[in-house]
């Protein structure tokens, strides 16, 4: 018999192995009530928020969390891929029912930017949250770099939202990336200059994320709003450009984020926008 494949079914169970110890060094560690209570680790998958959305149609219970060691089709917004090598960093997505209609959903982004925020602070990071989805770092020439997007999708039905997926990919040791975002990542690592435990950044956002999630259930768009501004810069000069249209742009100051959770925005004539969607740059 050839020898390759028994290395690869070799490292197969290692992956696993791997992924179980995870699995069980979080259950030990987790102070959550129900955030993360139910959990699978896998060690590979194609992406967890399809994972996550699967396990929701069947039925699963809010707080479900599903993390893979490596996705072969992680997603970022607007079929753009997210860079999922294995083994160096965190790809999660949470199940959650929030009592809220659909159009008060999309803020969901917002606090989950705000709990990785928090999350990080705990490892003495200064995180800065990028409207709508993005996590940043400073690197040493004070640019802002990328460490960390997420990708909320949700299922509704009647006017009503039958479950939301909140996807939350965040570069832990990862130390080199591809060219084509190599000029805008970051990972934990190369701020710290150390690698990072992923258990404990795992525990240390779902311990953030859990109250956030309670607060948003009560109050709705304004207690992500308000977790997100406390973690953002504003006002900033801002350029934001049309997802697919580069060409359609507007370009002012950045005041603030509006209680429905769009961007608001001051040209330079000082007329105010409202944006829904768009890049930030
Ligand atoms: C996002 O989209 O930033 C959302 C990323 C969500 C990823 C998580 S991982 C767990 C869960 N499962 C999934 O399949 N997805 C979620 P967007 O704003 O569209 O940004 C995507 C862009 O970020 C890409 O086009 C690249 O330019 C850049 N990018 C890709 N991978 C990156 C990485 N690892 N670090 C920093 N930037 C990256």
């Amino acid at each position: 018999m050839d020898e390759a494949p028994l290395n690869q079914a070799a490292r197969d169970q290692d992956s696993i192995n791997e992924a179980a110890r995870n699995q069980a060094a979080l259950a030990a560690r987790l102070h959550t009530r129900w955030l993360g209570r139910a959990f699978e680790w896998h060690a590979t998958c194609g992406s967890t928020n399809d994972l996550a959305a699967e396990r929701a149609r069947a039925g699963a219970p809010a707080g479900l969390a599903i993390v893979a060691d490596a996705q072969t089709s992680g997603r970022g917004r607007l079929g753009r891929s997210w860079h999922s090598p294995a083994d160096e960093n965190l790809y999660l997505s949470i199940v959650l029912r929030p009592a809220r209609p659909p159009s008060e959903i999309p803020p969901l982004t917002l606090l989950a930017g705000a709990a990785v925020a928090r999350a990080l602070e705990t490892f003495g990071l200064e995180p800065r949250l990028k409207w709508p989805n993005d996590v940043e770092l400073l690197d040493e020439t004070r640019k802002r770099r990328k460490v960390c997007g997420v990708l909320t999708e949700m299922a509704s039905a009647g006017g009503s939202a039958l479950h939301v997926v909140v996807g939350i990919g965040i570069n832990v040791n990862a130390v080199d990336f591809p060219p084509e975002i190599a000029a805008r990542a970051t990972s934990l690592r190369r701020a710290l200059g150390r690698p990072v435990d992923r258990v404990a950044l795992l525990a240390a956002l779902l311990e953030a994320f859990e109250p956030l999630c309670e607060a948003f259930d009560r109050r709705g768009p304004a207690a992500a709003v308000e977790a997100f501004e406390g973690h953002a810069a504003f006002p900033a000069p801002c350029r934001v450009t049309a997802p697919g249209r580069p060409a359609e742009r507007l370009e002012g100051i950045a005041l603030g984020v509006e209680p429905d959770g769009a961007l608001r925005l001051q040209d330079e004539t000082g007329q105010i926008h409202r944006v829904i969607s768009g890049e930030l740059s």
